[in-house]
């Protein structure tokens, strides 16, 4: 069952349950009963929820963020502003987790690729071939109660509250020449994100990784401190990464994947009914910022390719397939960082993805794009869009 039916279900049981309420004390059940008026006086008044972003204005977490804002706003006749920062505003992504987790911001994106510094556990979505090639599939387990419950605890024992897990699109490798084989990466210096466990994927191809803040990496290149770096096309393009590098190679080894995070102490402070309206708006948005980033993929790998000077590659099976062998110990050094919570998470997630993939609607077993999806099948999208 998937997030949004278990809430679902939960709210016909407390709607029915406030009926009950009614009827044994003789009430009608009134509207107002029924909680259309403000649980608590206090929302009446207008508060700011600061959302902060390890992307800049443009990203796919932008996109995120602006839809959240004009939903929330919308829905709380402007007694809730929500302010957004772009990257660069308040810190790196390190920093952005801190400020959350002591409560100086109500919300913030916090990748895992960073946030495994913190929480080794949520280094699995770092790991290579272990989510779907099928776009449809890797929504659906990244939003399923069974994943997103493992993790929640996790964050709770650091001062978080995870909200959602949203993928940004395929990582793709800029380099000055195509990365097609395990010797193309020999020494290779590819700049990693923080997390130990991403540095431990790229050294089993034999590359030379070398951690640093998203800030740094365009000066990276352009000083030659590194080879080159790993993200998904559409950061690739608005990072002006591009420009320092000849070759974009897809190996489809792994999608870009965020969290979304709130203080704790702020979310659990809320009116039970702005809380439902966060995980509402939050529900509403699975299939909405999905269709956003496959769009903004496209798109920027087109405005990449018509400026010229970079060619893209696309892996053939044979080529994947070295990776991927290589790619397997590293989950035995992931399970030793993050103990049996992350093996388990780990288990969970490979176990999902299949039974998802067996379940696939139409029996489509062709894989989607490196920036699309060739096999969307008949979109369950809910709520607006
Ligand atoms: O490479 C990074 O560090 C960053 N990449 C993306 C696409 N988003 C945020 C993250 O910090």
């Amino acid at each position: 069952m998937n997030r949004a039916s278990i809430r679902n279900a939960g709210l016909t049981l407390l709607a029915a349950l406030l009926l009950a309420a009614c009827s044994e004390s003789g009430q009608a059940p009134t509207e107002q009963s029924a909680g259309t008026e403000p649980a608590e006086p206090e929302t009446a008044e207008t508060v700011t929820w600061r959302f902060a972003l390890e992307e800049v204005e443009g990203s796919v977490q932008d996109a995120y963020a602006q839809e959240f804002k004009r939903r929330i706003e919308e829905r709380t006749d402007g007694t809730v502003n929500v302010e957004v920062y772009p990257y660069g505003a308040l810190g790196t992504s390190s920093q952005l987790t801190e400020m959350a987790q002591s409560g100086g911001i109500e919300l913030t994106f916090a990748s895992p690729g960073h946030l495994a510094d913190l929480i080794p556990e949520v280094g699995v979505f770092t790991l290579h071939f272990v989510l779907s090639e099928h776009n449809q599939v890797n929504r659906e387990v990244l939003s399923d109660e069974a994943v997103y419950s493992l993790f929640q605890p996790l964050y709770n024992s650091q001062d978080l509250q995870l909200l959602d897990i949203i993928p940004e699109g395929w990582m793709v490798w800029s380099a000055d020449k195509p990365l097609r084989t395990l010797e193309d990466f020999e020494n290779f210096k590819i700049r990693t994100m923080t997390s130990p466990i991403l540095v431990e994927s790229y050294r089993a191809y034999g590359a030379n990784p070398t951690p640093m803040p998203y800030s740094e990496v365009y000066s990276g290149l352009q000083l030659g401190q590194i080879d080159g770096q790993v993200n998904p096309i559409f950061a690739i393009e608005e990072m002006s990464f591009y420009e320092e590098q000849d070759v974009l190679t897809s190996g489809r080894h792994a999608q870009f994947i965020s969290t979304l995070a709130a203080s704790r102490q702020w979310f659990e402070g809320l009116p039970e009914e702005r809380r439902e309206l966060v995980l509402q708006v939050r529900d509403e948005l699975v299939d909405w910022i999905d269709e956003e980033q496959i769009r903004y993929n496209e798109e920027r790998l087109q405005t990449i390719l018509d400026e010229g000077g970079t060619e893209f590659v696309e892996l053939t099976e044979e080529e994947r397939q070295a990776f991927r062998e290589a790619s397997m110990g590293v989950r035995d050094t992931y399970i030793e960082q993050s103990g049996e919570t992350g093996e388990e998470i780990l288990n969970t997630l490979l176990d999902r993805i299949e039974q998802a993939e067996a379940g696939m609607e139409d029996g489509s077993t062709e894989a989607d794009t490196a920036t699309g999806d060739d096999t969307v099948m008949e979109d369950e999208a809910q709520g607006e869009s």
